[in-house]
C-alpha cells in the first residue's frame, strides 16, 4: 500500500514518521509532481495537480475537520474524502467557548482593566438565565461545546440541519426554525461547516435577531461572516461584543480594524488546533479499516458539502 502526504503550511516529515510507525508495511512518502500512483493521500489544501495526477486514490484524508477548501478542488468521484472526527479538537473548542462565555458573563475583561488602574470595584452579579447560549452546528464539535456550556448552568440552544435530541439542549433544526433559534439566543456560537448554504450566515439581518446584548463567538470559518456588518452593529450597541477566531483573510492583516476594536477579541485560528499524534492514530486506523473493507466514520458527502 502506498500513501502520499501533502500538507500546505505543515512539514510533512513528522507526519510521515508517525504514519510509518502506525502502518509499518506501507510505503509512505511526501507527494511530489510526477509521483507514482498511491492508494491514499493525507492532505491539507493540496494542489489540484496532486488530484489530477492521482486518479486512483481510494482515500483522501484531510488533517482538519473542515473540508471546504478540499471541496473547491476537483476530486475523482470514487475517491472517498475523510475528515478528522474530533481527534482532540472538541475539548479545545469547549475550552475556548466556555472561557469566552464566562469572561464575558462575569466581566473579567472589566476586572482586568480595573486591575491595570489599581481600581477595587465589584460588578453586579448577572443571571445565567439571561444569557441563553445558541450553538449553530451540533456536529462533532458543536455537541461537545453545547454539553460543556450546559454544565455551567446556562440555558443552551442548538441549531442543526436535521432534528436531534441532546440532553440539556433545546434543539432547533432547518431554516424554518432558524429565526426562533436566533431570537431565543443571546450568546451565539458558530460551529457550522462552510457550505453554499452557510456562507455569509452571520450578517446584520441574522445577528440583528439576537436578544438584546447579543455576543458573537465565531470559530468555524471566516466566510461565514459578512465582516463589514460587524463593526457598525457593535458601534450602534446592537451587539455587545464579539470574539473572532476565523477571518475572510488569514492571517488577519495587521491594519484590519478588528485588531483594535474595543469590543472585539481576536485569536489567530487557534480555537482548536490539529493535534498531530491523535490525528495520525485516527487516520491510520481509518486506513486500516478501509483496507479491510470495514466502514469508516467521517466520510464527507460532497453534495451536502460536509
Ligand atoms: P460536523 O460536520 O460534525 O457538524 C456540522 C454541523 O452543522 C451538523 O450538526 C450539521 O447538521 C450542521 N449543519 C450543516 N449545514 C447546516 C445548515 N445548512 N443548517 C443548519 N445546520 C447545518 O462538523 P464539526 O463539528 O466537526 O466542525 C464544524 C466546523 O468547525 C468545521 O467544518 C470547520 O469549519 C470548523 N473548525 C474550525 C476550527 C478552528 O480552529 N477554528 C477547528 C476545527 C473545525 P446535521 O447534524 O443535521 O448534519
Ligand atoms: C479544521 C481547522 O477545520 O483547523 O480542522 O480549521
Amino acid at each position: 500500500m502506498k500513501i502520499i502526504v501533502s500538507l500546505t503550511d505543515n512539514r510533512p516529515e513528522p507526519w510521515i514518521e508517525g504514519l510509518k510507525a502506525e502502518l509499518p508495511d506501507a510505503q509512505i512518502e511526501p507527494w511530489q509532481p510526477g509521483a507514482a500512483q498511491a492508494d491514499h493521500a493525507v492532505v491539507w489544501v493540496p494542489p489540484q495537480q496532486l488530484l489530477d495526477e492521482q486518479p486512483g486514490l481510494r482515500g483522501l484524508f484531510n488533517i482538519g475537520a473542515g473540508v471546504d477548501a478540499l471541496l473547491k478542488l476537483k476530486v475523482p468521484a470514487h475517491t472517498r474524502i475523510v475528515r478528522l472526527d474530533d481527534a482532540g479538537m472538541s475539548v479545545q473548542m469547549a475550552e475556548y467557548v466556555c472561557h469566552t462565555l464566562i469572561r464575558h458573563f462575569r466581566e473579567f475583561d472589566v476586572y482586568e482593566a480595573d486591575a491595570r488602574e489599581g481600581r477595587w470595584s465589584y460588578r453586579k452579579p448577572k443571571l445565567r438565565r439571561d444569557f441563553p447560549v445558541g450553538i449553530m452546528g451540533l456536529g462533532v464539535l458543536g455537541e461537545r461545546v453545547a454539553k460543556a456550556v450546559a454544565q455551567f448552568g446556562f440555558p443552551v440552544l442548538g441549531w442543526s440541519r436535521s432534528p436531534k435530541a441532546i440532553d440539556g439542549v433545546k434543539v432547533f433544526s432547518g431554516e424554518a426554525q432558524f429565526d426562533e433559534f436566533l431570537s431565543s439566543t443571546r450568546v451565539l456560537v458558530n460551529l457550522l461547516p462552510l457550505t453554499e448554504a452557510t456562507r455569509g450566515i452571520l450578517n446584520r439581518h441574522t445577528l440583528g435577531k439576537l436578544k438584546p446584548g447579543g455576543y458573537l463567538i465565531s470559530i468555524a470559518r471566516g466566510a461565514h461572516m459578512v465582516e463589514d456588518d460587524l463593526i457598525p452593529m457593535l458601534d450602534a450597541g446592537q451587539l455587545a461584543g464579539a470574539t473572532l477566531d476565523v477571518f475572510q483573510v488569514e492571517p488577519l492583516p495587521a491594519e484590519h480594524p478588528f485588531w483594535r476594536h474595543p469590543k472585539i477579541v481576536v485569536t489567530p485560528h487557534a480555537s482548536a488546533r490539529t493535534l498531530r499524534e491523535e490525528s495520525i492514530s485516527q487516520i491510520a486506523g481509518k486506513i486500516r479499516a478501509m483496507e479491510q473493507g470495514l466502514p469508516v466514520s467521517g466520510v464527507v458527502d460532497p453534495i451536502r458539502g460536509y
